[in-house]
């Protein structure tokens, strides 16, 4: 009977794994208009703003797409297609972007995320948010692209994801992650898009925790029972 019931939990503890282990895929367009400064504005956050850096180009097409993380602890990104600036044939690349380094204006700290150092133009650049947003005028440390963990962003950092990037941590507090395009300024004349493709690791819910301790405790008792 004991042996039975240490089976029984083993099948359990089997099931189980394979939940916490199932990936769920998600497709989503990024459109080479999207800058994810823009994360958690609306297009009529800045109606009438004078500044020529965001002023004119917080518009529906330049807030960027977005999916809901939180039931999620781990992300791996892979991006393809083209984007570029301006006309068919200007500054065009894939998201792992092109040529030197491309600043973001400091203008664009007015929204709360901080801007990311060192990531070429046209980089797919990503930022985890709360529901709430950033918090405007209050940008957090900026994240260097060649320097720091890319997998490892804090809230309202923008990060650099590139064509592929595996295993990024979902920071604490995290419910939506906003994708767009590395830019200097004026995203609205930009073209083209990329199919960004996620495979996301769910947070292993406590129900499934309690069942696994379960199915450990009888491996356990099975173990005791055969040597006893
Ligand atoms: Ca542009």
């Amino acid at each position: 009977m004991f042996r039975l019931m240490g089976c029984v939990a083993v099948l359990v503890v089997l099931n189980q794994g394979e939940v916490v282990a199932a990936s769920e895929q998600i497709n989503i367009t990024v459109s080479g208009k999207a800058c994810v400064y823009f994360a958690g504005q609306t297009a009529s956050s800045l109606a009438g703003a004078s500044d020529i850096f965001y002023g004119d180009h917080l518009v529906p097409a330049t807030l960027p797409p977005f999916l809901d993380v939180s039931e999620f602890a781990t992300l791996s990104v892979t991006a393809s297609g083209t984007w570029g600036h301006g006309s068919s044939s200007h500054q065009i690349s894939g998201p792992d972007g092109r040529g030197t380094y491309e600043a973001t204006r400091s203008a664009y700290n007015y929204f709360g995320v901080s801007r990311i150092s060192n990531a070429p133009l046209n980089k797919l650049l990503g930022v985890f948010t709360t529901d709430e947003g950033p918090v405007q005028g209050s940008p957090p440390p900026r994240l260097d692209a060649v320097l720091d963990d890319m997998t490892l962003p804090d809230l309202n950092q923008a990060f650099s994801i590139g064509g592929n990037l595996s295993n990024i941590n979902v920071p604490s507090g995290a419910t939506i992650l906003h994708l767009g395009h590395n830019d200097a300024y004026d995203w609205a004349n930009n073209i083209g898009s990329v199919a960004v493709t996620i495979e996301a690791t769910p947070i292993p819910e406590p129900s499934t925790l309690i069942l696994l301790a379960t199915g450990a405790f009888g491996l356990l008792l099975h173990g005791w029972r055969r040597r006893k």
